[in-house]
């Protein structure tokens, strides 16, 4: 009989990270030289494009993990580093999937993680998508990256937040939803052009939509970032704050319904699958 995987990694978690081989709080530091030869060495057991299957459970959930991307190779290389063994240690049936925006256009983070959605769709039967950003790493194995009953917020006590949710309705870095949830939301918006609103506009369209946020224990939703500056071509949007007001009005026509890209590489490495897009530009 071939056992559930909640059920080897200890279904509830008690802050004890005394089940199975999950190891709790973990060092995380970016101090020391990367290369994508060391993590590939690292991890035998990725397959090609960034997958892989427990070969000892049976997991709930087939998850799509989706990072918007543009110039942050570096970044890629730690976030493989530190991901790669825990979602392994936490017996998740993944596939990583990085969304490249190409060109020198407004970056658009909430459009590239619909394009994730749809593509990776077109890949492998995924029920459950987790959008995270390239510079935030768990600190805390624990923090498991499969869906949940409600939307779930991952990265919950961020460093440069101070290990705080910085307002209630904070739903950034981080979060992952099922299939169903996304759909029920329209997905996420397109018209998010530069840097902030996205994930308030995420947040409301799930609200607005009779769904709660789930979040782990503070003590385990415990993020590292790695520190950078800010990018060319992803200036503070200055709409962000009337449009956020207006998501009741908005999520119907803007959304994974309406969501429209150009293809122009979808190539497998052998810890990631690359989808590099164009995705047009502002109004
Ligand atoms: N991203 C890219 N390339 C870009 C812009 C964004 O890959 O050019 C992705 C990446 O996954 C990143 C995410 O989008 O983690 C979010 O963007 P961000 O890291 O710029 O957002 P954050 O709020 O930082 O973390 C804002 C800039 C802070 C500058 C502080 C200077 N002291």
């Amino acid at each position: 009989m071939v056992l559930a995987c909640a059920a080897l990694i200890g279904g509830h978690l008690s802050t004890r990270a005394n089940t199975c081989m999950l190891m709790g709080r973990l060092l995380i530091e970016f101090s020391s030289q990367m290369t994508m030869e060391r993590v590939q060495k690292e991890n035998p057991n990725v397959t090609e494009g960034g997958r892989y299957t427990p070969p000892d459970c049976r997991p709930r959930w087939k998850v799509a993990i989706i990072i918007p991307f543009r110039h942050r190779e570096n970044h890629l290389k730690y976030w493989l580093h530190y991901l790669h063994p825990i979602l392994r240690r936490q017996k998740i049936d993944y596939g990583i999937y990085i969304i490249n925006q190409l060109g020198e256009e407004t970056f658009n983070r909430a459009k590239l993680l619909n394009v994730g959605y749809t593509e990776a769709l077109k890949d492998a039967e995924y029920d459950c998508f987790i959008f995270s950003d390239v510079d935030l790493i768990p600190m805390d194995d624990r923090n498991l990256y499969h869906c949940y009953d409600q939307p779930r917020h991952f990265a919950i006590a961020m460093d440069k937040f101070g290990f705080r949710l910085p307002y209630a309705g904070y739903f950034g870095g981080v979060s992952g939803l099922s299939k169903k949830q996304f759909l029920k939301i329209n997905g996420f918006p397109n018209e998010y052009w530069g840097w902030g609103g996205e994930d308030d506009d995420i947040y409301n369209r799930i609200t607005l939509n009779g769904m709660k946020v789930s979040r782990p224990d503070v003590r385990i939703g415990r993020y590292r970032m790695i520190k950078h500056e800010r990018d060319k071509h992803n200036e503070p949007n200055p709409q962000r704050f009337n449009k956020i007001q207006n998501t009741k009005n908005t999520m119907k026509k803007d959304g994974i319904s309406t969501l429209t890209y150009r293809l122009l590489q979808f190539k497998r490495y052998a810890l990631y699958t690359n989808i590099s897009v164009e995705i047009g530009k502002p109004p």
